[in-house]
């Protein structure tokens, strides 16, 4: 059923042949998170129907709700099928042409960029994109607006442990191992990942890891489903884990548990390293986290005396304003005890969104080019101004940050093309940054269905999505997968490369932006090749091949050069599942530890303001919810907002589970009802952030940013709980 791979020229009509119209199953990728489950879609007698593909490894065939119900989002009746224009007479979004709606496009850009220059054109991105979707964006920003100023949402996500891990192994790759490796390996310690709501199937790795007689330790401030399953769970005041990392580096060293020889043989800057933790006595560390001394000492000897152990984080630990250095102290303790760069060893980040890896490869982040290049490398800019038939000079410095693009919206930034995401829902701060988002002068949204933030927007464009295109996506592991068209979009909807073809043929660039996705990565593959990231030996071929279990960068074209056209260029490297195992990505190929000391959060609470607000996920809803609120079964299991609270402050409130509370900070006030559980701490509370409107917890989040990652702060601030009278309740 595999479609062959055509040699020379790649025409539309090969690009859609993956498209089957009969009943044997396309193979596909789940559209939401990072571990791309893979799935088949068949036409049934109710429309697009979601089958098993168990030959896929990662997920063997499983799937959460999310992705058996993501076919619902195909459906015309949640969709946007046709452009919307503000009109200029009723200030209402009016049913438009697409040529009328892209010469609106176009002739907002030109006009801002002539007003105010191209650093006034605004561009935000998405983790979600594909490949070839996130490598145009970044080339139509610094191409054809000429603009610095283009970030994404993976700044809210991942960039801390990707700051960290290019600062320690020279690479950032979410987990240097497959992940089955997690159930062959002695002891995971898993840091703020609730995998068992946020990536359910990936949680067969963990129980397979105790039955293999592994030991699986949780650190979360609440007794999740996933701390559920754990031999220890350690259950921190949020903000704290950098004290924790620190804590346990400390024992570490006192109990004479460090490996003296791995750190010779393949580290560098351990006494600095070192002398920064000795400073975190255990009692101290029990005093700023609430972790008893006893249950430290426990996690240091069962991850010691493990023949091979893990630290695994994810976004707990990491949507910090110190998640770059919390990251690093995590990975200090990997490298002192000798568990990095050793099989079934190691320190990986469990990634987020579908394409969380290959969206911050390909250059919508601010400071970066296609391959994982620094946009400040001159040679990294000359190679891609080659790929691009630009002069290097032509292209622009690194732009703002995520929340700092949002900030200067209306301000610096007079117009914005907002492509994968929603950030009137999902931004840190979020009611400063919806009104920073109306300030603008024009705002473009391509989107499939309404989000709240397109529904601000001057133009809205609706495009295409998952099933009805074909892309390449990385998932956590660094695997490069192949996503298959499998059904026809509704008439009328355009796809975001031919969007982005449309803008730039409008704007004068139109022959640089092919609408075939497999022309997109053809090129992609010639920007990245001698990257860190680099996917030159990865064709649409070889994603083809077998079970299209994927291929893991680097993969590096071996033997003759790739072609200019084509696919003629198949390679025989086979990609990397394992990164490290002889050297580190660093010139001297050591991994480097980083002196990190532990400090507080940006808000701390007080008097006014007593209790820990943290926020995350729920397993039914995905995100800002645009997708996934959209479906029925997914809606009844998770109908709204809510705040977790513990037995002891609901009873000081005075408030019983159910009743509507508001939750207050500096920011600004919420109305939810209140679920009173013993599974968080005393000093803290819950809200999941995945809907709009009163309930939605970003009117409450600090914008605080890691210095380093520029990561927001999502994961603490300072709040007040209050009992509401009756008409508030929700
Ligand atoms: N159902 C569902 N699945 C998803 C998503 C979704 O929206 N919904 N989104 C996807 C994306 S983009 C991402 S990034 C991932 C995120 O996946 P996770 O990181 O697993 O999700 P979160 O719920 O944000 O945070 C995980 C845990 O961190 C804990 N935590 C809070 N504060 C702290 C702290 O200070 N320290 C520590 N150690 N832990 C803390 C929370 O209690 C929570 O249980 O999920 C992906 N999968
Ligand atoms: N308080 C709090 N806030 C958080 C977090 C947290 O833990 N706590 N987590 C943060 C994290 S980790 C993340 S990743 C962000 C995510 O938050 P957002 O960036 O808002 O992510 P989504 O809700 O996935 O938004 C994606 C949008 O793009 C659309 N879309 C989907 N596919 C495509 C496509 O192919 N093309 C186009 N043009 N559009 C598409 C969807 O319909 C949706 O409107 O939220 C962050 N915000
Ligand atoms: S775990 Fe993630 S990729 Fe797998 S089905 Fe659920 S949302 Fe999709
Ligand atoms: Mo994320």
């Amino acid at each position: 059923m595999h479609t062959t791979a055509a040699a020379g020229r790649i025409s539309a009509a090969t690009a859609s042949s993956d498209h089957v119209a009969t009943g044997v199953p396309t193979p596909t990728h789940c559209p939401y998170c990072a571990l791309q489950c893979g799935m088949g879609l068949v036409r049934g007698a109710g429309g697009v129907e979601v089958v098993e593909r168990p030959a896929f490894p990662v997920n063997g065939g499983a799937l959460c709700g999310k992705g058996r119900t993501a076919p619902a989002v195909l459906s015309s009746r949640v969709r946007l099928t046709e452009p919307l224009v503000r009109s200029r007479v009723s200030g209402e979004l009016e049913p438009a042409g697409w040529d009328e709606a892209l010469d609106r496009v176009a002739e907002g850009f030109a006009r801002v960029r002539g007003e105010h220059g191209a650093d006034a054109c605004g561009v935000f991105g998405g983790g979600g994109l594909t490949n070839e979707k996130a490598y145009a964006l970044g080339k139509f920003a610094r191409v054809v607006l000429g603009t610095s100023q283009i970030d994404y949402n993976g700044r809210f996500c991942m960039s801390s442990a990707a700051a960290a891990g290019t600062r320690a192994f020279g690479l950032d790759r979410g987990l240097p191992f497959p992940l089955a490796d997690v159930a062959r390996t002695g002891c995971v310690i898993l840091v703020g990942s609730n995998l068992a709501e946020t990536m359910p199937p990936a949680l067969r790795y963990l129980t397979e890891l105790k039955e293999n007689g592994g030991t699986l330790i949780v650190i979360d401030p609440r007794r999740t489903r996933t701390a559920e399953h754990a031999d220890l769970h350690l259950s921190p005041r949020p903000g704290t884990d950098l004290a924790l990392a620190l804590g346990l580096l400390h024992l570490v060293v006192a109990e004479g548990r460090v490996d003296e020889a791995y750190i010779r043989e393949r580290t560098t800057g351990w006494e600095e390293a070192r002398a920064a933790a000795m400073a975190h006595w255990p009692e101290y560390v029990e005093r700023v986290t609430g972790v008893p001394v006893p249950q430290l000492r426990e996690v240091v000897r069962i991850f010691c005396d493990a023949e091979n152990a893990m630290v695994l984080t994810a976004r707990g630990p990491e949507q910090q304003a110190k998640g770059t250095d919390t990251v690093g102290a995590w990975i200090n303790l990997c490298l002192a005890t000798g568990r990095a760069g050793r099989p079934l060893s190691g320190y990986g980040c469990l990634t987020g969104q579908g394409n969380g890896q290959g969206g911050r490869e390909h250059g919508q982040k601010a400071d970066q080019l296609p391959g994982y290049r620094k946009l400040t490398d001159p040679a990294a800019r000359a190679h891609v101004a080659g790929v691009w038939g630009v002069d290097p000079d032509s292209l622009p410095g690194p732009g703002r940050s995520a929340y700092e693009l949002l900030d200067a919206l209306g301000r610096d930034v007079k117009s914005l093309l907002l492509m994968g995401s929603n950030p009137v829902v999902s931004a840190p701060r979020a009611a400063h940054v919806e009104e920073r988002i109306r300030s603008l002068d024009f705002l473009v949204v391509a989107d499939v269905v309404l989000s709240e933030t397109a529904r601000l927007a001057d133009v809205v464009l609706p495009v295409t999505q998952w099933a009805e295109e074909t892309g390449t996506v990385t998932n956590l592991e660094g695997r490069v997968l192949l996503r298959r068209r499998a059904v026809d979009p509704p008439h009328g909807v355009r796809s975001d490369l031919e969007v982005l073809h449309g803008l730039a043929s409008r704007l004068g660039h139109g022959e640089k932006f092919p609408v075939v996705a497999e022309e997109v990565f053809e090129e992609l593959r010639r920007a990245s090749a001698g990257g860190v990231a680099d996917y030159s030996g990865i064709s649409y071929g070889r994603l083809r091949e077998g079970d299209g279990e994927g291929v893991f960068w680097p993969c590096p074209q071996e033997g003759e050069g790739i072609q200019e056209e084509g696919i003629q260029g198949e390679g025989t490297h086979r990609g990397t599942p394992r990164l490290f195992l002889e050297r580190f990505a660093t010139e001297d190929g050591r991994a480097r530890f980083v002196a990190v000391a532990h400090r507080d959060s940006a808000e701390e609470t007080d008097a006014e303001y007593p209790v820990v607000l943290t926020t995350g996920r729920v397993l039914s809803q995905y995100q800002s919810g645009a997708q996934t609120r959209r479906v029925e079964e997914l809606n009844a299991a998770a109908p709204g907002a809510f705040v977790e609270v513990h037995p002891r402050l609901a009873a000081r409130l005075r408030v019983a589970d159910g009743e509507a509370v508001a939750v207050v900070s500096r920011r600004g006030r919420v109305v939810v009802p209140v679920r009173v559980t013993s599974r968080i701490r005393a000093d803290t509370v819950f809200m999941p952030f995945h809907w709009p409107g009163e309930g939605r917890a970003n009117t409450l989040t600090h914008p605080a940013l890691d210095p380093v990652s520029r990561m927001p702060e999502f994961k603490v601030c300072a709040v007040r709980v209050e009992r509401v009278e009756r008409v508030e309740r929700v």
